[in-house]
């Protein structure tokens, strides 16, 4: 398998387009052959991690089991992106240490609150600006914004298709896939 495995970890507000990014991105690398697997809220915070909220404490235990599932498929020879908000510095550092130099790859979604905001898919944030959750990263519950991402991909008002692709290039560019 000519492939260079890779943990590609997509950090950013519930909102900012993680998921969607990350989705039209495993398609770019499926599309050249390369062997994949999306972790995000979908399938791993019903199962694996069913057991876990959004208090400061379960998002740390969240994003270990992730980091060590991650790894696992960085073992296999996977190229697995992942696609939570994983909020603090420290628990995203700790799956860059998991794995060897250079196969950490941190993309930092940088899509601004008021934008998350207005598209609010899932309501959430009007459920949190009226207190019915709690707890809410942006609002209530801190969000750390990366210092040094590999990448930091800005986006406001580019279609998801346009900033996949803007994506796709900057990690081919920076020689990092
Ligand atoms: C943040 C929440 C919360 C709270 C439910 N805070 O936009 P979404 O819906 O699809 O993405 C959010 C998702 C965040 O789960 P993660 O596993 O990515 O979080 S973390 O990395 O911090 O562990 C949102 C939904 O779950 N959601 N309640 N209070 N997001």
């Amino acid at each position: 398998l000519d492939q260079a495995p890779k943990v590609l970890w997509l950090t950013g507000l519930s909102g900012s387009g993680k998921s969607t990014l990350a989705g039209l991105l495993e398609q770019k690398l499926a599309a050249e052959g390369k062997h994949t697997y999306l972790l995000d809220g979908d399938n791993v915070r019903h199962g694996l991690c069913g057991d876990l909220g959004f208090a400061d404490k379960d998002r740390v235990e969240n994003i270990r089991r992730i980091s060590e599932v991650s790894k696992l498929f960085v073992d296999a020879g996977l190229i697995v992106l992942t696609a939570f908000i994983s909020p603090f510095k420290a628990d995203r550092s700790y799956c860059r240490n998991l794995v060897e130099q250079g196969e950490f790859v941190e993309i930092f979604v940088d899509t601004p609150i008021d934008i998350c905001e207005q598209r609010d898919p899932k309501g959430l944030y009007k459920k949190a600006r009226a207190g019915d959750i709690k707890d809410f990263t942006g609002i209530d519950s801190n969000y750390e914004a990366p210092e040094a991402p590999e990448v930091h991909l800005e986006w406001k008002d580019e279609s998801a298709e346009e900033t996949a692709e803007r994506l796709y290039a900057l990690l081919v560019d920076n020689g990092l896939l």
